[in-house]
């Protein structure tokens, strides 16, 4: 691929609204954006999702850079590579830390699109034009709830998902039927639950949910698939699956009926596309998950969006969900509670350089 050389931006953003689940409150946002520079002067953008603190997995920021830093983009220098699925393989030396692999996995992806002319979309094999929006209330109050779904629903979103957990989810998801008799409804616990909890989860079954996410541990399939057979409403997974094996697993022993995919939380894209065409070939619907993310993501997210086995809208909201201003040019924007998929070369948006200087806290480059 000729790289010449790698950026690592490290930024940070305030949050629009805070964001709540009973893991804690997000109020600013760090992320790592990392451009990879070909000879041709070609440059693909990758981002990193881990948080600062190790609440949502065990990677935070720092970590990440350090694995970037001193163990994968070592690896890139010392093995170049003719196509990004290499970089898979290249990083299996590595033990876990998905999100760090990811964010500069993706890169790579964007790099190869743009070298050969093609939407990233086409690249994976996306087939839809456009794909449908979903947003995610995350907050501490029914009235903030109630609040921020007619909002959502007036700018034009579809589907919602809902945090819970064993002090706010019967009453809550009652209430938001009482005024959304039809709308479809995910819930999201965040591993809140265990199996003592069986039968308060199955009371959740008369609201007709599109699907209840990691209702267990972060690291369970089997407890899950106790709960499933008890349960009406379909299980996903989210926390649990890191990895196109778990993702088998979950499936092989019926632990969930759906998966979320996310992009960072399974180490990139190639690893998302082999769990999307694994369960698109069984008839297993999956969505793609939201990480509170900046644009370079997002953007990443509606290209693996557009694979035809993405059938349940996923967590990608507008910029304008969390942010004041994106990280890049144009901003995701949802219409009618829909976002079109570019269809220019590469990840199909650009980094807004003004934005970068804006928000940028440290910088790293490695020479090839
Ligand atoms: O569990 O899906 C989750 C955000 C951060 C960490 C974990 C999760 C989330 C979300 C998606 O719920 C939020 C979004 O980006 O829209
Ligand atoms: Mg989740």
């Amino acid at each position: 691929m000729n790289i010449k050389m790698v950026e690592l931006f490290v930024i940070r953003m305030p949050l629009k609204t805070p964001f709540t689940t009973h893991l804690g409150n997000v109020t600013e946002r760090e992320g790592i954006i990392v451009k990879v520079t070909n000879q041709d002067g070609l440059s693909g953008f990758g981002e990193g999702v881990a948080f600062s603190s190790p609440w949502y997995t065990e990677e935070t920021v720092a970590t990440s850079m350090h694995m970037l830093s001193d163990f994968l983009i070592p690896l890139l220098q010392k093995h170049p590579i003719q196509h990004p699925k290499e970089a898979y393989s290249l990083f299996q030396c590595i033990r876990r830390n998905q999100m760090a692999k990811a964010a500069i996995e993706i890169a790579l992806w964007d790099l190869y699109a743009k070298s050969k002319s093609l939407p990233l979309s086409k690249l994976l094999g996306g087939t839809r034009e456009e794909i449908v929006s979903g947003v995610v209330i995350a907050t501490d109050s029914m009235e903030k709830a109630l609040k921020q779904i007619e909002e959502y629903l007036q700018e034009g979103y579809r589907r919602i998902k809902v945090k819970i957990n064993p002090q706010m989810d019967y009453p809550l998801l009652k209430e938001i039927r009482r005024h959304y008799p039809d709308l479809p409804i995910m819930a999201d616990a965040n591993s809140a639950y265990t199996l003592k909890d069986m039968d308060h989860l199955k009371s959740l079954d008369e609201f007709n949910l599109l699907l209840i996410e990691q209702p267990l541990a972060h690291d369970d399939i089997i407890e899950h698939a106790q709960l499933q057979k008890e349960l009406k409403t379909p299980i996903c997974l989210d926390e649990s699956i890191t990895s196109f094996e778990d993702a088998q697993k979950a499936i092989k022993y019926g632990s969930c009926r759906s998966i979320n995919v996310k992009i960072g939380r399974v180490g990139g894209l190639y690893e998302a596309k082999r769990i999307h065409d694994y369960c698109y070939e069984r008839g297993i619907p999956v969505w793609c998950g939201g990480m509170i993310e900046f644009g370079i993501s997002r953007a990443h997210n509606i290209a693996l969006a557009s694979m035809p086995g993405f059938t349940i809208p996923g967590d990608i909201s507008g910029s304008k969900r969390f942010w004041e201003e994106d990280i890049i040019s144009p901003e995701v924007i949802v219409v009618n509670g829909k976002i079109s998929v570019p269809n220019v070369p590469g990840i199909g948006f650009s980094l807004n350089e003004k934005r970068l200087r804006e928000t940028i806290i440290a910088k790293k480059t490695f020479s090839f």
